[in-house]
């Protein structure tokens, strides 16, 4: 349980005209399972009131997509998580495009976009795919041997760590490093709470390995972490920069994608008539995967902060307000999506809020996507169905929906 003073104790007085929600979205019991509270919050309006931490609340698609288009009212120069970076100093130097909002923004974003772009996948593809099929076949071996697969642990852990950071040209050594500090950097969006403690003080060896490997001598030349030092060179950003949007791609590029893949995974699993399909027509992989993520979103929410006082959906917001927006709760809006809480692999569920939406929307979604579509794709081509051989464990995050494990049976087709 938490500790008193770093959970949400106090309660502010609700701005009048805004609906109340008392839920507390960083508690175990909501973590565990947000999708009835989602619903209670797009029932309660497109903007609502959470005292406990004295924040609004977007839960609609309309409210969270109008929230993440409007980026000079609602910013994230002054955090992104519930901290306000106005008030409070940010736990470690604010990301350049994460926590920066334009002109500075638009520099470090059109660096990473150019180094994530659709024309880098095809350079990746082969090997990405290559690595998929390794991978499973490594583990339809160990399975033959009577070992059980873990999904997680095995699967949708190893497949992102091999992959990202050989893209980036990060050395073999010590990776589930990555892991940790991805946990911990998740944690921090939420309160201080004695989740965040945990990851914090279990991250605590791993910051000095993740800093040494934002340096250009620690980088592969030619990966995509020399090629933000190459920017520098040409003189896009400062050298002075080029360690900080490294560190961008080591805290977001695994464990939203190895969350991504296992969510899909267990959707799948669970869902044994939509992994026929897939099976029976591979080239549902892609839209598979974006389904899994509205269905399942990795990242579950995020937040602003109002640059001046506004007014949203009718709702009145002073200056310097929080505002979270919860990206899994509108991507299950039935004002938006029919029959919402199926998932359907037929589906094309174009506008999803997983990768956030407007000039923050996720940089690195084409190399994300590119993941996902070779997993789903090896493991239909392999299997004709994934058994549950025991309950998937989940992995509470402020932030994102994770797994721990995931014992399946793979049943070679
Ligand atoms: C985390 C950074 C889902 C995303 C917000 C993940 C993320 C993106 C960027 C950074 C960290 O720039 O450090």
């Amino acid at each position: 349980m938490n500790t008193p003073t770093l959970d949400a104790t106090t309660t502010t007085a609700p701005p009048a005209g805004v609906p109340v929600v008392d839920i507390d979205p960083f508690s175990d019991a909501f973590l565990t399972d947000p999708y009835e509270a989602h619903q209670r919050m797009r029932e309660a309006g497109p903007v609502v009131w959470i005292p406990a931490y004295g924040i609004y609340a977007c839960a609609r698609h309309a409210s969270v997509h109008a929230v993440f288009n409007d980026h000079a009212t609602y910013i994230s120069g002054a955090g992104v998580g519930l901290a306000n970076f106005h008030k409070e100093a940010p736990f470690r130097p604010k990301s350049l495009i994460l926590e920066a909002d334009p002109p500075s923004h638009t520099k470090a974003r059109a660096v990473l976009a150019r180094i994530l772009s659709p024309k880098t996948v095809m350079q990746i593809r082969a090997t990405f795919t290559a690595e998929a099929g390794t991978l499973i076949d490594r583990l339809q071996a160990r399975q033959a041997t009577g070992e059980t697969i873990d999904a997680v642990k095995d699967l949708a852990e190893v497949y992102p760590l091999k992959v990202f950071p050989d893209a980036v040209g990060v050395g073999e050594a010590q990776r589930e490093n990555l892991l940790l500090y991805g946990d911990m950097i998740f944690n921090s969006f939420g309160p201080r709470n004695e989740r965040l403690q945990k990851s914090a003080e279990l991250v605590q060896p791993v910051t000095a390995w993740i800093m040494a490997h934002c340096q250009r001598e620690n980088l592969r030349p030619g990966g995509f972490g020399d090629l933000i030092y190459q920017a520098a060179d040409a003189g896009e950003i400062t050298h002075e920069e080029a360690p900080l949007l490294v560190r961008s791609f080591l805290s977001a590029g695994v464990d939203t994608t190895v969350n991504g893949i296992g969510n899909a995974i267990l959707c799948l699993a669970r869902h044994p008539d939509q992994y026929a399909q897939l099976h029976a027509d591979h080239a549902l992989a892609r839209p598979a995967f974006e389904e899994a993520l509205r269905f399942e979103s990795s990242v579950q929410t995020f937040f602003r902060t109002t640059s001046q006082d506004t007014e949203l959906f009718g709702v009145p917001i002073p200056k310097d307000s929080k505002i979270v927006t919860f990206l899994a709760a509108a991507n299950r809006d039935e004002r938006q999506w029919p029959e919402p809480d199926r998932f359907n692999i037929q589906r094309r569920p174009a506008g999803h809020m997983a990768f956030g939406s407007g000039i923050h929307g996720c940089v690195g979604q084409v190399v994300a996507r590119l993941e996902g579509e070779v997993v789903l794709t090896a493991l239909a081509k392999r299997f004709s169905r994934i058994e549950l051989v025991g309950e998937p464990q989940r992995r509470l995050n402020n932030t994102l929906r994770a797994l721990a494990s995931m014992p399946v049976r793979l049943i070679p087709a």
